[in-house]
């Protein structure tokens, strides 16, 4: 039994029908993938799905989160625009007896819990996919011993994948490759548009670089946009890396345009409709359901063999 109002712990439930998901934003190839992905996956179990899309505001998914808590959903899945901002409205899920799911992009942990203040979290390896891009970058512009510069294009500030994305990939960076330096790290907010304004800017500050890791495919994109408006040729004299998987990325890789994309699946449907199973089965969850990931280059075919599967 839970009492709405005073809960502190985790609600057990075993059985549900409405489920509740508050997306951060429908902004790109990803996002309608993953949306998607959640959708089929709802509907194949028969649930009901109530919907919400905080396009990027934090205050807005704060909002939803309230708002579907009102509507007494069986169950709230959680994709967090940033890792604070939603933590409070988590922990009032919580507080109201309905479970949480996190969903892709993590919360920050020691102000929700998996397992005491939510169920799980279910989602990539956000460090490892920076450590991943790093050393294709670092393999791409010639080994370890490379003596060059380049630049960072950050995601959303405060995100998840943001944070540890470039975590992974800075510390990977100086202790693989020290003679690599990144001369400037700026936010794209995961946007083409703003990556291919950033890059133009950055390109004519820093002239000499020789690469740029992008958070996201989608800034890699516009990043290439304004490196070739620049006089740049990306794939021979800068090389560029990026995360996500889209179907114009790893084009990119095919033409040569991209030396690699790591791999960020937002197919997450599955593996959180097996996962809500289990919970309703009454067994323990681990506290990190972990989305695997690959690298997809164009010189071990591993780009071409992916590309059918692209988003
Ligand atoms: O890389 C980006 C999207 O949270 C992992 O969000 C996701 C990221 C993804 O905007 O394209």
């Amino acid at each position: 039994s839970c009492t709405p109002g005073s809960n502190t712990k985790l609600v057990k439930i075993s059985k549900a029908h409405k489920i509740a998901w508050s997306q951060n934003a429908l902004d790109g190839a990803w996002r309608f993938a993953e949306e998607a992905s959640i959708e089929q996956q709802a509907q194949q179990h028969g649930y009901q799905l109530l919907k919400a899309n905080a396009n990027n505001s934090d205050v807005q998914q704060v909002q939803d989160i309230e708002t579907l808590i009102n509507d007494r959903p069986d169950v709230l899945l959680v994709d967090p625009h940033t890792e604070d901002a939603e933590a409070k409205a988590i922990l009032d899920a919580r507080k109201a007896c309905i479970p949480v799911i996190v969903v892709d992009r993590d919360v920050n942990e020691s102000l929700a819990t998996p397992g005491r203040d939510f169920a799980t979290f279910i989602g990539s390896d956000f460090n490892k996919q920076g450590q991943l891009a790093a050393d294709a970058l670092i393999e791409s512009l010639g080994g370890p011993s490379t003596k060059a510069t380049i630049v960072e294009l950050s995601g959303t500030t405060g995100s998840s994948p943001a944070i540890l994305r470039g975590g992974g990939f800075d510390g990977e960076l100086a202790s693989k490759a020290p003679g690599i330096k990144i001369v400037a790290e700026q936010t794209a907010n995961f946007a083409r548009a703003t990556g291919q304004q950033v890059m133009s800017t950055l390109i004519q500050q820093y002239p000499n670089i020789k690469g740029v890791f992008a958070h996201n495919d989608e800034m890699a994109i516009g990043a290439i946009t304004a490196l070739k408006a620049s006089g740049k040729h990306p794939g021979s004299d800068i090389k560029v890396v990026s995360i996500d998987g889209t179907k114009d990325a790893v084009n990119l890789v095919l033409s040569g345009e991209e030396y690699a994309v790591v791999q960020s699946n937002p197919r997450l449907g599955p593996l959180v409709f097996q996962t809500l199973d289990q919970y309703l089965k009454g067994q323990d969850l681990p506290a990190w359901v972990v989305q695997q990931d690959k690298v997809f280059k164009k010189a071990d075919g591993s780009a071409a063999a992916y590309l059918p599967d692209a988003f």
